[in-house]
């Protein structure tokens, strides 16, 4: 992408930010909350924290996505392999009304709104990504959850066929995460159909993606195919990978290192000079309320 193209898109989307906060401000003075039962309360914790989004080109070329490869930079090139029409994504579970909605009606039924997330993966790189998309909370309140839905898990596509990644056991396929409930209600929980104005790219989820902006980076699935809602905790794939290293809570938290090593630095996709990471990776005021009493050096 051209510098220039970088520029103008920049200063784009400031402007549909300024817009979009302005409409926030107007409709949260009206909102009553009530626990799950009205849409409003989806949308009210979002501020933008001010850096700004990651170069296209950086975001695109080095990914982390077992399905295509363990190498980063093969990923751009063997996700163009994925089919991603027709796709349809299953609500199901612990819900009074389960959802077969095609990508098409999904995009129909709830309006694309910009959110733009820092992104930590666990190995220390981040960046920061304006996604296009929706809460995940108002996907979730569609499908009615029951009073026995404790936790959201997320089910990534399987297909060795057009996922090289998948004919070895890098990971136990499908590609499995999860939240609890109020995490997964929780309105920065997004669920993103595009990136920087336009479809999101392949080797970045496309077509469907959960965003979790708090967690580490694992804890946002691509591809995601079933969002099942169920009493007891699963199993992810990357707690099976690795039960000691990986958690289910997964909170970006630079007091505490991974096993193998320190999380109090990041290096941002496209920069240099490392930066210092903060706690729940700058989500403290929307989240930390989450966690009250959980004593997250023990439940990472
Ligand atoms: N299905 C699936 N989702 C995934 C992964 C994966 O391997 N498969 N990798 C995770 C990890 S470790 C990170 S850091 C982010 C990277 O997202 P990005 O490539 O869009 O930056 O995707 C997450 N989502
Ligand atoms: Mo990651």
């Amino acid at each position: 992408m051209k510098e220039a193209e970088v520029t103008d898109e920049d200063v784009y989307m400031q402007r549909r930010f300024f817009l979009r906060t302005a409409t926030f401000a107007l409709g949260t003075s009206l909102i009553h909350k009530t626990a799950w039962s009205s849409d409003d309360d989806c949308n009210t914790a979002y501020t933008k924290l001010g850096d700004p989004p990651s170069p296209y080109a950086a975001v695109t070329e080095y990914n982390n996505y077992y399905e295509f490869s363990t190498n980063k930079e093969a990923v751009r090139t063997l996700a163009q392999q994925l089919t991603i029409q027709p796709w349809e994504l299953i609500v199901d579970g612990e819900v009074e009304q389960p959802l077969r909605l095609d990508i098409h009606e999904l995009q129909q039924r709830f309006p694309s709104q910009q959110r733009i997330y820092r992104l930590r993966c666990v190995e220390g790189w981040s960046a920061v990504l304006p996604w296009d998309g929706f809460p995940l909370c108002t996907l979730l309140k569609a499908a009615r959850p029951t009073s026995d839905a404790k936790y959201a898990v997320f089910h990534s596509l399987h297909r060795p066929l057009e996922m090289i990644g998948q004919r070895r056991n890098a990971l136990n396929w499908p590609y499995l995460e999860g939240l609890s409930i109020a995490e997964a209600m929780h309105p920065l929980s997004f669920v993103a159909t595009g990136f920087y104005g336009r479809a999101l790219a392949k080797q970045n989820g496309a077509p469907l993606r959960i965003v979790v902006p708090w967690k580490y980076g694992f804890k946002s699935p691509k591809a995601v195919v079933r969002v099942q809602l169920t009493q007891t905790q699963p199993q992810t794939s990357w707690q099976q990978a690795a039960p000691s290293e990986y958690g289910f809570i997964a909170n970006v938290n630079p007091n505490v290192p991974h096993p193998r090593w320190s999380q109090r630095r990041e290096v941002r996709l496209g920069e240099i000079k490392k930066r210092r990471t903060e706690l729940f990776n700058g989500y403290a005021e929307q989240v930390a309320g989450l966690y009250t009493g959980i004593d997250l050096s023990k439940n990472y």
